[in-house]
């Protein structure tokens, strides 16, 4: 591959809705620059974009890549990211790596929830856009209409759209599209170019009159010689457009569908023409931030913005270079870890393909192979000219499973295979839950994890069970009691015998207090350490839920012991029988963790959430407005969030989404602990079962 210089690389993200044809129209952009001599099909799994063995066999993309097209002597790095809700991650490490993105839009369908939630993305990173209405040849096709609704929705938000093509034909018929700026029409794949249709002709002129409207308000002398003449020349109409598109005044709209390679060198064109190349960014320096200007002669800053473990490919590290430049025998410095990284070999990645190179541009998107301590997020830098840029901001990952070994055999390899799988994905994470002892997997939803299972399976051959995750209940007492055990045994030989007196009563000032009243003889403080130890264990795995009990004050007060037959042992059963006694007595109760959760919905869905927080036992505390969006604040228990993900997603057609985190512990309502209670005899009664039939 040629050698590519700042000027000539153009960084665009694609994102969308799920299935808007993102990676169909990279397809295309291979196929009509001759990169590809046929041309992939998605559902033959045949695409350069979804190689990877879980894209084929879902038929939906799951990662970005990054697909370099070749075309008029640019490089654009087309960077084909998933659409699908789950996956969001991996659009907005797109994103935050793109100098500008291109929102598809379904023909058919028009603005849909995916739409909008790219849309915002975009906004967040304050990318130039373009806006595609793809799959034009769809059979319920129309142009007009998902213009319609682009535009209603960028009105919402004081945006403003202007038309750069028109379709020719449509549905079965769609047969080109006409560029406005040149006034041609790119026949069929583009390679023919015609005059513009004669039954167009007056609409197209019209078309070409506002978008000569909009490119001359891109600077003042565009605007004056319009107003004196009129017109604008083709190189005017593009300085205009270029700069309008950068300055967010206009969204141009573009006409394609890419799986029929309609419409994709006119784009093609388009990004040559009216993207810019890499621009500047802002980097963490010694002494605060700056500038980096994209050239070869500044300062080194690469960031990593993705990286790959693959058993049989091994590590992988792509990276995209903000500035100076970079050859293939280099020693990296990681300023993230403060480590050197020797580098052997560069190069960029086609699909599966990899391409070596001998020298990485400033802005352009590279990888390198076999790195050893760099993680995603880091950045590459000269040592004496630290530089740090920093992360884009995940969303958090709210849908959480348990997960245990399929196997015993798959036992030992859990935690440094979930290690792995969230090394690799920006807002995967796990960790042993200390209250329910359990191991749980969270991500964005039950598409992300089954992913990520069907990965470890696939790729590190460790199989995995999934679980809805135990609520970390806590037991509790509302009140003192006592308590009296003797433990006895005497069955020939020496026996065992300790007997407990003791009380216990709510205590605030910390999970546990022990203390003693001990008058007389009946026992000896030598026995108090063993008691101690009966009841410690008893609070660790549950007095009568199975949950750990906490801010509880033990007094032993008195007791039995015998000459011979008292062992520690003996006092460790009976102060453990003497304690749960006390608890029975104390007015046990379970508390729950009450989340504190942030819903944020379209106002018209208002009413729905709040009534279903209801349902919830939530507690809404307060309501807010945000850009025609309600943010509604609430406490809700835990136990009843567990699949609020999904079922959020279905209430609001997945224009809803919500943060939370653990605000307090509540008491659980009596009608709820009994079943609860239940549920742990069950168990229990299971296990001995088990280890009975063993
Ligand atoms: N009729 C028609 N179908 C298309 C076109 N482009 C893509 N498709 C089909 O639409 C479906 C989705 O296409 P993709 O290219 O995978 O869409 P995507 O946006 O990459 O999807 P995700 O990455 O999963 O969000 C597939 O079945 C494609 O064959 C098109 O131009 N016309
Ligand atoms: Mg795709």
């Amino acid at each position: 591959m040629k050698e590519y210089t700042t000027e000539f690389l153009r960084n665009v993200a694609l994102v969308s809705h799920g299935g808007a044809g993102k990676t169909m129209l990279t397809e295309a952009f291979l196929h009509v620059t001759g990169a590809t001599t046929r041309l992939g099909k998605i559902e033959d799994g045949t695409t350069v974009s979804d190689y990877d063995d879980e894209e084929i066999r879902r038929k939906i993309s799951i990662y970005t890549s990054v697909v370099p097209v070749e075309y008029r002597d640019h490089k654009i790095n087309v960077l084909d990211a998933p659409g699908y809700s789950d996956f969001v991650g991996e659009a907005i490490s797109a994103l935050s790596i793109a100098d500008g993105a291109i929102i598809l839009v379904d023909s058919v369908a028009g603005m849909e929830v995916g739409t909008e939630i790219a849309w915002r993305h975009v906004d967040e990173f304050k990318l130039p856009r373009f806006v595609v209405i793809n799959k034009l040849d769809r059979e319920n096709a129309n142009f007009e209409k998902a213009y319609e609704s682009v535009e209603a929705f960028a009105h919402a938000s004081d945006e403003r759209l202007v038309k750069a093509q028109l379709p020719i034909g449509e549905k079965h018929n769609f047969k080109g599209v006409v560029d406005l700026v040149s006034m041609k029409a790119y026949m069929a794949d583009g390679k023919t170019i015609a005059d513009i249709p004669a039954d167009m002709k007056e609409a197209a002129e019209k078309a070409h009159f506002a978008l000569v409207e909009a490119a001359a308000e891109g600077d003042d002398a565009l605007l004056e010689k319009y107003l004196e003449t009129g017109s604008l020349s083709d190189e005017e109409l593009t300085r205009g457009l270029k700069d309008v598109i950068h300055s967010g005044a206009y969204i141009p709209v573009f006409c394609a569908a890419g799986g029929r390679l309609i419409g994709a060198l006119a784009l093609l064109n388009d990004i040559v023409d009216l993207l810019l190349p890499p621009s500047e960014r802002v980097a963490q320096g010694k002494d605060g931030e700056e500038k980096l200007s994209t050239s070869d002669t500044g300062p080194f800053a690469a960031y990593v913005w993705k990286t790959t473990a693959d058993p049989f490919v091994g590590k992988m590290t792509y990276f995209r270079l903000f500035s100076g430049s970079i050859q293939g025998e280099a020693r990296l410095w990681n300023q993230n870890k403060g480590m050197e990284e020797r580098m052997s070999g560069l190069h960029i990645q086609r699909g599966k393909e990899q391409i070596i190179v001998k020298t990485i541009h400033a802005g352009d998107i590279a990888a390198v192979s076999k790195l050893t301590v760099t993680a995603t997020g880091d950045t590459f830098c000269d040592k004496t000219h630290p530089l740090t840029i920093s992360a884009p901001k995940y969303p958090a990952a709210l849908y959480r499973v348990a997960v245990t070994p399929k196997s015993q055999a798959d036992a030992a390899k859990i935690s440094p295979t979930l290690t792995r799988l969230c090394d690799e994905d920006n807002i995967l994470s796990w960790q042993n839950d200390s209250i329910t002892h359990e191991t749980i997997l969270q991500g964005m939803g039950d598409q992300h994890i089954d992913v990520a299972l069907h990965r470890a399976q696939a790729k590190f051959q460790v199989g995995f069970v999934t679980h809805e995750p135990k609520v970390p209940y806590r037991e509790g007492i509302t009140r003192k009691a006592s308590g009296q055990y003797r433990h006895k045994k005497q069955s020939g030989g020496s026996g065992q015998f300790g007997e407990v007196h003791l009380r216990i009563e709510p205590y605030h000032e910390g999970d546990f207090e022990f203390a003693d009243e001990l008058v007389g003889m009946n026992l000896s403080k030598s026995y108090l350490p063993p008691i101690e130890k009966g009841i410690k264990a008893t609070m660790e795995h549950g007095a009568f839920a199975g949950y750990p009990m906490s801010n509880v004050k033990v007094i032993v007060y008195d007791g039995k012991e015998h000459e011979v037959d008292s062992k520690p042992m003996a006092f460790e059963i009976a102060g453990r029988e003497a304690f749960k006694l006390a608890v029975n007595d104390a007015g046990p109760v379970l508390f729950e963790p009450i989340m504190s959760v942030r819903v944020v919905v379209p106002d018209a869905y208002m009413g729905d959430v709040m009534g279903d927080l209801n349902t919830r036992r939530g507690r809404v505390q307060g309501t807010e407005a945000e850009r025609g969006s309600t943010v509604v604040v609430a406490h809700v228990p835990m136990a009843e969030m567990l699949r609020y993900t999904t079922q959020l997603r279905s209430m609001t057609g997945g224009r809803g989404y919500f943060t939370m985190e653990l605000d307090h512990y509540d008491t659980v309502p009596v009608h709820i602990t009994g079943p609860i209670i239940e549920a742990h005899k069950k168990e229990l009664e299971a296990k001995k079962e088990e280890q009975g039939g063993l």
